[in-house]
């Protein structure tokens, strides 16, 4: 199981510009950095589970809840 601070910290390599939230293409350039591929399907699958008020942004509280989901 994760803690906190490994999710808070995934949250800020995810969120490129610190604004408090994560787009799809911040999370596409965090992968990018990682040497991981990633589609743009496989990113919209991502924030379609994530993404819960639809705003095309990942939320600290959003990611929080995929993260446990996932976990
Ligand atoms: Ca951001
Ligand atoms: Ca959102």
């Amino acid at each position: 199981m994760a803690t906190d601070a490994e999710l808070t910290d995934t949250f800020r390599e995810l969120d490129g510009n610190g604004d408090g939230h994560i787009t799809s293409t911040e999370f596409q350039a965090a992968m990018v950095a990682r040497g991981e591929e990633i589609t743009v399907g496989e990113i919209a699958e991502i924030f379609a589970d994530a993404d819960t008020d639809a705003d095309g942004k990942i939320s600290l509280a959003e990611f929080t809840v995929a993260w446990h989901r996932a976990g």
